[in-house]
C-alpha cells in the first residue's frame, strides 16, 4: 500500500466517524423532550410523530421541577421527568390517531395546561365505530346551573334504603344501569313520590340506587384518579376547596377586571360536590359530560382525551360518594 493510499484511507475513516457522531450528537439533541413549567413553555416539542406498530423511543429532562408523563387512554405507568436527568419510555401504537400525553405532577396552578400530541400515523388494523358521549345524544346543556328544589336532612342511607326496596314495588327500569346514568338523584326522588313513603326514606331508596349502581373497585379507581387530577382544585373531600381554589379566584379576579364579568369571577370557584343542591340535581350524564368536555374558560380542564369512558364513570361515582356516604362494603 502507498502512503498516499494509506493517509487516504485514514481520511475516509476520520469522515465516516465524525460524521456518525456528529448525527448521533444532534439527534439525541433533538429527540430530547424538555418539560418546564406551563408558564415557562411547557413542553418542548409539544407534537410528536409516531407510526403505527413502530416502537416510538422518548427521552425526557426537565429544566425546572419535577413533572411526569403519561398518554391518556393508554394503561402506562407514568415517567418521572427529574430537573437534569434523563427519563426514557418506548411506546408502540396499535392503533392510528391523536394521542394526548400530559404532565402527571402538581407543577403549579397551571399544571394540567401541561398537554401536548402525538400523532400516530399508519393503517388501521380493525373498524372502531365510536359513539358519541351520553351527554350529547341526550342533548344536554352543561352550562346550566341547576338546583335540587328539595334536598335530604339527614345524609341518606343505602343500608335503610335497602330494607324499603322490599317494602314497595319498584319498577325494575329504575335500577338499571342504562336509568341510573340518565336520571339525577332528585328525578329519582320525584318518580318516588308514587309511593307512600316520607322523603327521607325516599332518598336513603336513592342513595341504595345509586350504590348499586357502584362498584367498591369503580370507586377506588375513581378515588385514585381524583386525587391525582382533581383534588388540587376541588379538594380532598370535594368542598371545593383544593390548594389552588385561591388561585384560580385570583385568575377569575383579574379576568373579571379586564372584562366585565362577574359571571367570569363567580365560575372560576370549583365546584363543591359535598352541596347537596348542586350535586343531586344533575344526572351522571351530565358530570360526565362536564368532565369530558370541560368548563369552555372557567377553568374547569377537559379530561376527554385523558381519560376512558370506564373511568369517566368511575369519576362520576366517586364525585357522588362525597355526599352518599357509602358503607365500606358492598350493598347488592
Ligand atoms: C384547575 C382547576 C380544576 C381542576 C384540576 C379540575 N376542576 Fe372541575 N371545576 C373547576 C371549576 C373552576 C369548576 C366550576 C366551573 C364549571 O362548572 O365549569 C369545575 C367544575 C366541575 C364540575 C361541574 C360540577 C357541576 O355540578 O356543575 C365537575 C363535574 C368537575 N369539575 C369535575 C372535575 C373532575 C372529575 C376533575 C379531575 C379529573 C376536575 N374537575 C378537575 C376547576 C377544576
Ligand atoms: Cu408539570
Amino acid at each position: 500500500m502507498s502512503k498516499m493510499e494509506r493517509i487516504f484511507r485514514w481520511l475516509v475513516v476520520t469522515v465516516l466517524v465524525l460524521t456518525t457522531g456528529v448525527t448521533i450528537f444532534f439527534w439525541s439533541k433533538a429527540s430530547l423532550i424538555h418539560a418546564r413549567i406551563p408558564e415557562k413553555g411547557g413542553w418542548s416539542p409539544n407534537i410528536i410523530k409516531a407510526q403505527v406498530g413502530k416502537p416510538l423511543s422518548l427521552k425526557f429532562t426537565s429544566d425546572d421541577v419535577v413533572h411526569g408523563f403519561a398518554v391518556g387512554q393508554l394503561p402506562l405507568p407514568e415517567v418521572e421527568i427529574l430537573p437534569g436527568k434523563i427519563s426514557e419510555i418506548t411506546l408502540t401504537f396499535d392503533k392510528p390517531g391523536t394521542y394526548t400525553f400530559y404532565c402527571t405532577k402538581w407543577c403549579g396552578v397551571n399544571h394540567w395546561r401541561m398537554r401536548g400530541i402525538i400523532d400516530v400515523e399508519g393503517e388501521r388494523t380493525s373498524v372502531q365505530t365510536v359513539s358519541p358521549p351520553l351527554y350529547v345524544s341526550l342533548n344536554l346543556d352543561l352550562d346550566e346551573e341547576l338546583e335540587a328544589p328539595s334536598v335530604p336532612d339527614e345524609t341518606p342511607s343505602p343500608i335503610r334504603g335497602k330494607e324499603l326496596i322490599q317494602r314497595i314495588e319498584l319498577d325494575d327500569q329504575l335500577i338499571s344501569a342504562d336509568y341510573y346514568r340518565k336520571h339525577s338523584p332528585y328525578q329519582v326522588f320525584e318518580t318516588l313520590s308514587s309511593t307512600k313513603l316520607s322523603e327521607n326514606e325516599r332518598w336513603d331508596i336513592v342513595a341504595y340506587l345509586w350504590q348499586t349502581n357502584t362498584t367498591l373497585t369503580g370507586l377506588e379507581t375513581g378515588r385514585e384518579l381524583y386525587a391525582q387530577n382533581c383534588a388540587a382544585c376541588h379538594g380532598e373531600n370535594g368542598a371545593g376547596d383544593g390548594v389552588f381554589a385561591d388561585d384560580l379566584l385570583k385568575a377569575g379576579q383579574q379576568a373579571a377586571q379586564t372584562m366585565n364579568g362577574e359571571r367570569e369571577m363567580a365560575m372560576q370557584i370549583p365546584s363543591d360536590f359535598t352541596d347537596p343542591r348542586h350535586l343531586l340535581a344533575n344526572s351522571p350524564a351530565y358530570l360526565q359530560g362536564k368532565i369530558l368536555r370541560g368548563g369552555m374558560g372557567t377553568g374547569m380542564p377537559m379530561w376527554g382525551s385523558i381519560f376512558t369512558e370506564q373511568q369517566l364513570w368511575d369519576l362520576v361515582a366517586y364525585l357522588y360518594s362525597f355526599y352518599f356516604k357509602y358503607p365500606n362494603k358492598e350493598v347488592q
